[in-house]
């Protein structure tokens, strides 16, 4: 099959070649490591196929393909089963650590070629990608339920209980501030206007329910097999499922994708199983959850006393310490303030300690003591209590043991940066990853470039550096890069400059919205040409301010590239444009109302 570019390019023939045959080796008559190779796949008894590219008229360009596809110029370059494995000394390394046989054995005497476990963000990607590149996929995802039994259906967290129905309830905040601005507009809005939780709740769950089914549609059409089962490990290469019924699969894999996730954590406190709730079961609650309790300061716990405050409940949020552990915490404190100006209350530093039922109802009444730092005592009584106190990895349950697969002590499973676990055929994305971003993009980026990397000629890494990322508090907060104290941390404060500026929305001013509570930070690094390491903006429309900015922060921006682009007027996001106060001026950056 000599390789002739024209039918279908030269990257399409090497593809061929890879997937034609078992052992592929592209090689030179004259180079000693590739008779090195080819000798020890003759002694492995393993018929391959060699593609010799100093007797190709084009051999050259298919090297220069070969480095686009591998990052690899130098023959030889071989592929086993689909996959790059590398140069000579990665072949016998590979073959030293018996993983070439382990590569050759794949789907051969396995149900799957991959088992996924775990139907998320991540999972469904990695599947999805993987069933695309003509592997034999099966995706395991079961959901247990919370201690007050919700559950729901296949997506995983964000589509579920995470991003979605956190995002379009926040929506239905933002609608509520407008329809008080609406009136200084000139709109004749009753003076009361009511917000009826089960209306926004039953439409919120039946777009899930079709995100839900959506799903399962995309995995039949990629001949996935999804199994709703939870999974758990009795070798390397087989796990048993059990669905709601009890009843037992057994299937066998020759890799294995782990996107378990998390889920919230409970306090050791009594009362707190059974009558605390948390997010997993807030976006379904089939009640309005009346006066609330918050506990934590996670970006989860602002973001849902936000939106429960706008929507006309009584909020209280406590506060074991800082807020937004891993931000800004100059922003964060303005978030704080900001949701405090419009009525959210804050107990800080408090920890409950104990909670008690005083009524049974839909919502019912518990009250909730707590301890201040100084010893001093907290109690007021609540209908709803909320835990947002973070998130375990699941991790424990899936016979990790049985395997070998590390974690750490929280659970998490260290990973390198392709996500290889400590066990050769298992690999880790998502939430369960120790030290990576949890967020949905990441995950689904995760997986879907592992999989190329696993069953394409993918050699593209998760680049997990300068990831965007927003809260959804009533001011939004979107971010990318370091935080100011990181920076300072990292680099020293002689070396940083951080612009800074307050703006007032156009849209706020006839609205008379608060003159000063928005904001645009820029964290610049001196001796690198002032490159912006740190975007921090908390206004309207944060998230979608942001994603544009990553990108040229990935491209290396400096200040003197966000000087000179022009800005776009009016909005918000042209600040970025004419910042000029730098925080070492100790200059004013107050906005004065006219
Ligand atoms: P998940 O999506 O959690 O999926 C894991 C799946 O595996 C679950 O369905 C689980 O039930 C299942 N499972 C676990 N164990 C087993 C087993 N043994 N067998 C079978 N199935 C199993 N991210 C953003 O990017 N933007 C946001 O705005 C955002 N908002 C959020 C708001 C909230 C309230 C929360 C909680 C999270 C939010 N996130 C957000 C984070 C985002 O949801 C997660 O980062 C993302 O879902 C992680 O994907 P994953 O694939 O790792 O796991
Ligand atoms: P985080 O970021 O770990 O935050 C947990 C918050 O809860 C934080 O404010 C903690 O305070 C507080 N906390 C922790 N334990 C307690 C107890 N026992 N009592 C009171 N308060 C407590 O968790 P998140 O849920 O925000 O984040 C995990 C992931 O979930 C996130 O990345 C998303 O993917 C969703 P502290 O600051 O430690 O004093």
């Amino acid at each position: 099959m000599p390789p002739t570019p024209g039918s279908g390019g030269l990257k399409e023939t090497i593809s061929d070649y890879v997937s034609n045959n078992k052992v592929m080796v592209f090689s030179k008559t004259t180079c000693p490591f590739c008779t090195k190779v080819k000798e020890l796949f003759k002694s492995l008894n393993v018929s391959f196929q060699v593609l010799e590219l100093d007797q190709q008229a084009n051999g050259s360009e298919i090297q220069n393909a070969l480095l686009e596809i591998t990052g690899q110029r130098t023959v030889p370059n071989v592929f086993v089963a689909g996959q790059h494995l590398g140069g000579c000394d990665d072949t016998l390394k590979a073959h030293k650590e018996g993983r070439i046989q382990q590569m050759l054995n794949m789907g051969t005497s396995y149900d799957y070629d991959l088992i996924v476990i775990g139907g998320g963000s991540g999972g469904l990607a990695a599947s999805k990608e993987a069933a695309g590149l003509g592997k034999k996929v099966a995706v395991f995802d079961f959901v247990k339920p919370t201690p007050i039994g919700t559950t729901w259906g296949l997506g995983g967290t964000c589509v579920n209980v995470g991003c979605i129905p956190k995002k379009l309830m926040h929506q239905a905040a933002l609608l509520g501030h407008g329809l008080t601005d609406a009136g200084k507009f000139g709109w004749e809005v009753p003076e009361k206007v009511q917000h009826n939780w089960t209306t926004m709740k039953d439409a919120i769950q039946d777009h899930i329910g079709s995100l839900n089914w959506g799903y399962r549609v995309q995995l039949r059409d990629k001949k996935v097999d999804y199994h709703n089962a939870y999974a758990e490990f009795l070798d390397e290469h087989t796990v048993k499922a059990v669905n709601k019924k009890g009843q037992e699969i057994k299937k066998t894999a020759n890799h294995f994708v782990l996107a378990m996730g998390e889920r919230p954590r409970y306090p050791d406190i009594p009362g707190a199983k059974e009558y605390g709730i948390t997010s997993d079961d807030l976006f379904s609650l089939p009640y309005c959850p009346g006066k609330t309790l918050l506990v934590g300061a996670s970006y989860v716990s602002l973001e849902c006393g936000g939106f429960l405050h706008a929507m006309g409940l009584n909020v209280t949020i406590m506060v074991r310490s800082i807020l937004l552990r891993g931000f800004d915490q100059q922003i964060a404190e303005k978030i704080g303030d900001f949701m405090e100006l419009e009525g959210v209350k804050f107990i800080r530093p408090c920890v409950p300690t104990k909670i008690e039922k005083l009524e049974d109802g839909q919502p019912g009444k518990y009250r909730v003591t707590g301890k201040y730092d100084d010893g001093m005592e907290f109690t007021d009584e609540f209908n709803t209590v909320i835990f947002a106190i973070g998130r375990d990895p699941c991790t424990s349950t899936i016979g990790l043991e049985k395997v070998g697969v590390k974690t750490n002590k929280n659970g998490f499973i260290p990973v390198d940066e392709e996500e290889n676990t400590n066990v050769t055929n298992i690999y880790a994305i998502g939430d369960i990853c120790e030290g990576k971003p949890e967020l949905t993009p990441v995950a689904i980026q995760a997986g879907r470039l592992l999989a190329n990397r696993l069953y394409g000629l993918g050699k593209e890494r998760t680049d997990y550096i300068n990831v965007p990322t927003t809260v959804f508090t009533p001011l939004e907060y979107g971010c990318i890069g370091y935080a100011e104290e990181d920076a300072i941390k990292k680099f020293g404060e002689d070396k940083l400059e951080v612009y800074h500026t307050n703006f007032w929305p156009l849209e706020w001013t006839v609205a008379k919205r608060p003159e000063n509570s928005c904001y645009a930070k820029l964290i610049c690094l001196i001796p690198e040409k002032e490159k912006v390491i740190g975007f921090h903006v908390l206004g309207p429309n944060a998230g979608e301010i942001t994603q544009g900015y990553a990108v040229a922060m990935r491209l290396g921006a400096t200040k003197a590239d966000f000087d000179a682009t022009i800005g776009i007027h009016p909005t918000c996001t042209e600040t970025f444009t004419t910042m000029n106060v730098t925080k070492r001026s100790g200059m004013d950056t107050q906005q004065a109302g006219c």
